[in-house]
């Protein structure tokens, strides 16, 4: 099939799914079209079956907001024509599925039928799309959509308890590519970070408020009063300057290294002891899942989909939202204890095998087969 995939290019984790999602269907024989404003920064190469087209939003001085969604919907129409595509996937329902809704639209006008398959993220949910502002918009273009998919039973929750939702949800995972995962050894340069007798912890996010980074800081240090650690931070975002000075007022700056937004997390993750994900709210955490992929157990909040990635007491431990002392106190019983340690790595990686690509794949495909049969 020849799949038009539309999403965010940047380092969050619907641009990632979405990146990982072509090019997979690519190596499945599918021709694949990324439509957005940047190339997408896990997409490192293009071939023959992936092709990306940059939506242009050309400067207006009149325009106090260029009208990005307008550029989007036209560039989506001249790539369906010209390639001829089956369907047209968006990633994160604002405003790619009401643009997307347009470009249907437009298309019809010519006699062009292309279903739309919308996957509802999260916050596009949770945060944004739920805000009066946007909100008749996203409900409108969810309803409008030929098929709705949601990266966890949580989310598909929070969809309909928020918005008057008439399709049918249907829940399809985020997913990692176990076998193909970089677990190049040589590259893991563990005494470039911390010393032989130092734990690691790692925290990958894009620093915003829901991922609570205060209770990350907070976390370490406890943990750093019983355990001799380091704290990795990858990521960037608006809370890195609070974070930052958190840790100097509890002392700790000096054992927290920022690494800002990186394109190599598992070259981090495979030295990692412990990954922290204490979000208020989270959909999936794909995250927690990349970390669990590298052997690295997760102690995270009890919110939104991470209990359908993460078992508590096994690949790691769930608390409740803002319970730092319970995060403390689980990360010092499993760093304290090698043996405890390395069966919850081994737990970790085989639950991450759940979410493998070769399993969470067909499920779109079959999707798509359904939508392209009944349009
Ligand atoms: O806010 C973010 O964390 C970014 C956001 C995104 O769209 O990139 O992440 C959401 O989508 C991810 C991929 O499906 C999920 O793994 C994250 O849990 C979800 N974030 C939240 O719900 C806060």
């Amino acid at each position: 099939m020849k799949i038009a995939i539309v999403c965010y290019p940047t380092f969050g984790g619907s641009g990632v799914v979405a990146t990982e999602l072509g090019i997979s269907l690519a190596k499945r024989g599918h021709e694949i079209h990324f439509v957005t404003y940047k190339q997408p920064v896990r997409l490192d190469y293009l071939t023959h079956n992936i092709h990306y087209h940059e939506v242009i939003v050309p400067e207006y001085p009149l325009f106090h907001y260029q009208p990005y969604e307008l550029a989007l919907s036209s560039k989506l129409v001249t790539v369906i024509k010209k390639f001829e595509i089956d369907i047209l996937h968006v990633h994160y329902a604002i405003p790619h599925a009401y643009a997307g809704f347009m470009a249907q639209q437009m298309l019809l006008e010519e006699d062009i039928h292309i279903p739309m398959m919308t996957t509802l993220h999260g916050t596009d949910i949770t945060l944004v799309g739920s805000h009066n502002f946007y909100k008749p918009a996203v409900n409108f273009s969810i309803n409008k959509s030929d098929a709705v998919t949601s990266v966890s039973d949580s989310l598909k929750s929070d969809t309909l308890r928020i918005f008057d939702i008439k399709n049918e949800i249907h829940v399809i995972p985020n997913f990692i590519d176990m076998k193909n995962l970089q677990k190049d050894f040589e590259n893991c340069k563990r005494h470039l970070m911390a010393n032989e007798d130092e734990r690691i912890i790692t925290h990958v996010s894009n620093l915003r408020q829901v991922k609570r980074i205060d209770h990350v800081i907070e976390v370490f240090h406890k943990i750093q009063k019983e355990v001799k650690a380091k704290l990795i931070i990858i990521g960037d975002g608006p809370e890195r300057e609070n974070a930052s000075k958190l840790a100097h007022e509890l002392g700790v700056r000096d054992s927290i290294i920022f690494l800002g937004k990186s394109n190599e997390i598992e070259r981090i993750l495979c030295f990692s002891d412990l990954f922290l994900l204490p979000s208020e709210k989270e959909s999936f955490g794909l995250a927690a899942l990349e970390a669990m992929a590298h052997g690295v157990p997760v102690i995270a909040s009890n919110a939104g989909g991470l209990p359908e990635v993460i078992v508590n007491n096994e690949s790691g431990f769930l608390c409740e939202i803002g319970d730092v002392d319970a995060m403390a106190t689980h990360g010092i019983s499993l760093l304290k204890d090698d043996d405890k340690l390395e069966k919850f790595k081994t737990n970790a990686e085989t639950q991450a095998w759940k979410f493998d690509i070769e399993e969470v794949v067909p499920m779109y495909e079959k999707l798509y087969l359904q939508m392209k049969h009944s349009t």
